[in-house]
């Protein structure tokens, strides 16, 4: 079995439920897109709205400009797609100054109660292997994954050809 690592093969979660994935994510891991914006402290909570809409907010520690560091307050709508895992999000920051963007949002995988895997190419390189994307690594506590979803999650990094580009994201909790 070789991996031949098109974005078009990656699977994601099947008959994603976005009412069970509501609530607070800790980003424990991430894979860095170029131009890299949250560093760590990266806490999410989603949301269905009442006309079914999925929204999330996140803060983050970010580096602006050239080193102003800041906590970043940022806001998101989720676009649906004929995939119920796959979603355009559209992002902006509280301050005009913050990132925006539009930005592909995938689910790779999660159990809902644990850990979910999160994914988004930014830009598809001309053979359709992602030439610029990121991965966040969920866990509903902060202090990181149990260690019986380690493995799977290992393989699901694998999977969207990541393995090797995460790092850690620290919560310090000094935010
Ligand atoms: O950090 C980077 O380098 C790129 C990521 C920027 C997107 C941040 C936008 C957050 C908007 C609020 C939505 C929260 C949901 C987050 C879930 C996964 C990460 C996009």
């Amino acid at each position: 079995w070789a991996q031949d690592c098109l974005v078009s093969n990656i699977t994601v979660k099947q008959d994603f439920d976005r009412m069970k994935y509501q609530g607070t994510w800790y980003a424990v891991a991430k894979k860095d897109p170029v131009g890299l914006f949250l560093l760590d402290n990266i806490v999410t909570n989603f949301k269905v709205e009442e006309d079914g809409t999925m929204t999330a907010t996140a803060i983050g520690r970010v580096i602006i400009l050239n080193n102003w560091e800041m906590c970043a307050n940022m806001f998101g709508t989720f676009e649906d797609t004929e995939d119920p895992a796959k979603f355009k999000m559209k992002y902006w920051g509280a301050a005009a100054y913050l990132q925006t963007g539009y930005d592909d949002h995938w689910i790779i995988d999660t159990d809902y109660d644990n850990y979910a895997i999160h994914y988004s190419c930014r830009e598809l390189d001309v053979d359709g292997t992602c030439l610029d994307g990121y991965s966040f690594i969920f866990s509903r506590y902060p202090e990181g994954l149990r260690p019986e979803d380690q493995k799977n999650v290992t393989e699901k990094k694998q999977d969207i050809c990541f393995l090797g580009k995460y790092r850690r994201v620290a919560h310090t909790g000094k935010m």
